[in-house]
């Protein structure tokens, strides 16, 4: 049988289920997913086999119109992430609907999407009673010419197999692009990183989480199997620090605690984490930490 790879980009707004997808398609968590809204900031490449295909979802950062630098650089990695595939995906809240969000990017795909295919995939189909999917579909479908509408549940994974193989059928002939056993490509210092991410940010409140940023700093190998794992998380004032840090440092404890047991069943091995929280008013105008993300700090220029 002939080889098929390729890359499929997954774009829409934010909490649209980008990351739940991409994570339901690998069948394993690549990607980090919060209830939050913009938890995505770099692409993130999560690698999938269906039959002779080896289909690379590249996970985006949520559209939405940006305002600060980070959010622009976040939309201009998904943008991009969506120019550089073979299929783009756009994913839309069943619940939710067409919204201004939403018409932005079926505005930005007359561009992008040119010479492209397309498919829609209404997600989050067990909110919403089937009447309002089959009105929902033909709105976006008398708005934009997709190649396929798919609706599915990301979460539970309804219509997830139709649509991978689907994928699967369209990506070009040729050959892998990963080793067959790889399923994310970002390094492991990267995954550390928006591990814990995730759980501050699923503990935090409000606009904390949009405030801070994770990095791994150093990573040690151990004789006994084991790694060292030091990590900064930059916040941007000293009241955020001592949110972070909780009650006797019980919110930090409980950060590493959670994220150490996740990464450790990651790698298979023992972990032992080190978080520190240092105060950096101005994180979010300095170039390393874009780097330190994935993300192109000119990007971000206004
Ligand atoms: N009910 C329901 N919830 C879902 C489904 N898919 C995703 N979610 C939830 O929607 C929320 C957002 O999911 P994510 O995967 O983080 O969304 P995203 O598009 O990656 O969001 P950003 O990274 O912020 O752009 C999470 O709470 C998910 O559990 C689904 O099929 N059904
Ligand atoms: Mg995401």
């Amino acid at each position: 049988m002939t080889k098929r790879a390729g890359f499929v980009a997954l774009i829409g707004e934010p909490n649209a289920g980008k990351s739940t997808l991409t994570n339901q398609m690998v069948g394993a968590k690549v990607s980090i997913v919060t209830h939050k809204v913009q938890t995505t900031r770099a692409r993130i490449r999560g690698v999938a086999l269906q039959g002779d295909s080896q289909l690379v979802f590249v996970d985006t950062p949520g559209l939405f119109r940006p305002r600060r630098r980070l959010d622009r650089a976040m939309v201009a990695a998904a943008w991009g992430g969506a120019a550089d595939a073979d299929v783009i995906v756009l994913m839309i809240e069943a619940h939710r609907g067409v919204t201004k969000g939403v018409e932005a990017i079926l505005d930005g795909l007359q561009e992008i999407g040119k010479g492209r295919k397309v498919a829609l995939a209404i997600n989050k189909i067990d909110r919403v009673k089937s009447e309002v999917l089959l009105a929902l579909s033909k709105n976006l479908n008398d708005r934009y010419d997709f190649v396929e509408t798919f609706m599915i549940s990301a979460e539970k994974g309804h219509g997830c197999e139709h649509l991978k193989t689907w994928l699967a059928g369209e990506v070009p002939e040729g050959p892998w692009l990963y080793p067959e056993d790889q399923i994310a490509d970002l390094p492991m210092r990267m995954i550390a990183a928006e591990i814990t991410r995730e759980k501050l940010t699923l503990r935090l409140h409000q606009e904390l989480p949009y405030q801070m940023t994770v990095e791994t700093e150093s990573w040690e190998e151990r004789k006994d199997g084991s790694a060292r794992v030091d990590q900064i998380i930059y916040v941007m004032r000293d009241g955020h620090k001592g949110i972070v840090l909780g009650n006797k440092g019980e919110t930090i404890k409980a950060v590493s605690k959670a994220a150490r047991e996740e990464l450790e069943e990651f790698m298979g091995r023992r972990i032992h984490l080190f978080l520190q929280v240092k105060v950096r008013p101005n994180w979010l105008e300095e170039k390393e930490r874009y780097s330190e993300m994935g993300l192109d700090f000119k990007d971000g220029n206004a």
